[in-house]
């Protein structure tokens, strides 16, 4: 079982349909053997979010409460001083997370703003976390400097598949997206790169969404699947629901075909019964966001979080940091 992650780094959308649509019991067998193969079933990393710098974007994306394209009453701010957004890291790392992930509703950073930025890095590492950050575009340069403060991953999805990129966001292109990511690799920093599912597209786009992820030249290290939250006044708010068993047939694909990364059932957990989440925890996820609110949009409390673990025998993953 062990090789076949090498086997499928050349998938093609073919291949990876027919893994898809196996019978779902057959599917979720084969994800969770791999899963097996590659991690402790019943450990999942948990992940903390801030919004360091929220709402105002200067991008159209047809799902965020955070553009200023849609009238999503959303309030803008500045970005946070270094101080409170340590403060709030610690609180983080006493509620169980072992990685602090840091959101500007930015189409890129600024470079009168990277000082700032290196100051969160170095600040939250000497919590004894891991740092990751997602701040819209980024040049080798900015890339390079992250590096060096030690932000240990960034955070930029493709969201969809090629095909479907430009009915959601037409402020940037999907190229601009694979750019950013070589970028950040390049410079040496962990990738953290996955979509969005319930904005309209097809199973065929959801698929070739992970094909392209799974064929990148290094597969990211994790691939946050996010589930749509409808945000009153965006673009999106009236998208039809994805229907769950199609969803944890997605997040299967993704233990699939990356079998060495963390698979992470992102966004929408509160719209999910606990049934779905046992399913996707099945199907190979091992990593959540934890805690009530995500950068904007609210997020099962640790309370809820914590009983579900205990239903499930579920334990949270260690830092497995060796440096
Ligand atoms: N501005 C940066 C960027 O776009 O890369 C970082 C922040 S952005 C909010 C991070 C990701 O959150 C998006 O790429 C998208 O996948 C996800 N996201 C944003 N709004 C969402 C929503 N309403 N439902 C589900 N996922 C969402
Ligand atoms: C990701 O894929 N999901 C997170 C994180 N990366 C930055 C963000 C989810 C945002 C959900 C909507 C909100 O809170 O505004
Ligand atoms: Fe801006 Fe990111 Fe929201 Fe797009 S997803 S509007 S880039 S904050």
């Amino acid at each position: 079982m062990g090789d076949l992650a090498s086997s499928f780094r050349t998938s093609s959308v073919e291949d990876a349909k027919n893994i898809y649509n196996l019978p779902f019991n057959d599917l979720l067998f084969r994800a969770q053997a791999i899963h097996r193969d590659n991690f402790d079933p019943n450990a999942i990393q948990m992940s903390r979010l801030l919004s360091i710098k929220t709402g105002g974007c200067a991008e159209d994306c047809g799902y965020c409460s955070q553009s200023a394209h849609y009238p999503t009453g959303l309030k803008a701010s500045k970005l946070m001083e270094v101080e409170r957004v340590l403060v709030e890291a610690r609180k983080a790392k006493e509620g169980g997370a072992t990685r602090y992930c840091m959101g500007a509703a930015w189409r890129n950073p600024k470079d009168r703003d990277m000082d700032a930025l290196v100051a969160m890095v170095e600040g939250v590492r000497s919590l004894g976390m891991e740092t990751c950050m997602t701040l819209g575009m980024l040049t080798p340069d900015q890339s390079a400097r992250l590096a060096e403060a030690g932000l240990d991953y960034y955070n930029h999805n493709v969201d969809t598949s090629e095909r479907y990129y430009s009915e959601i966001i037409t402020t940037r292109t999907f190229e601009d997206r694979l750019e950013t990511l070589a970028n950040v690799r390049s410079a040496g920093i962990k990738v953290c790169a996955g979509g969005i599912l319930g904005m309209g597209e097809t199973a065929e786009d959801r698929i070739s969404m992970l094909v392209t992820l799974a064929n990148l030249a290094s597969p990211p290290e994790s691939v946050p699947i996010n589930m749509l939250i409808p945000i009153p006044g965006s673009k999106l708010q009236n998208a039809a629901p994805v229907d769950p068993i199609d969803f944890v047939r997605t997040i299967a694909l993704a233990r699939i075909l990356m079998p060495k990364s963390h698979v992470r059932l992102s966004a929408g957990r509160t719209d999910m019964s606990d049934e779905m989440q046992a399913l996707c925890y099945f199907a190979g996820a091992n990593s959540i966001f934890v805690g009530d609110t995500l950068l904007t949009a609210d997020n099962p409390g640790e309370d809820q979080d914590r009983a579900l673990f205990r239903r499930l025998g579920l334990k949270p993953m260690e830092l497995e940091r060796a440096r």
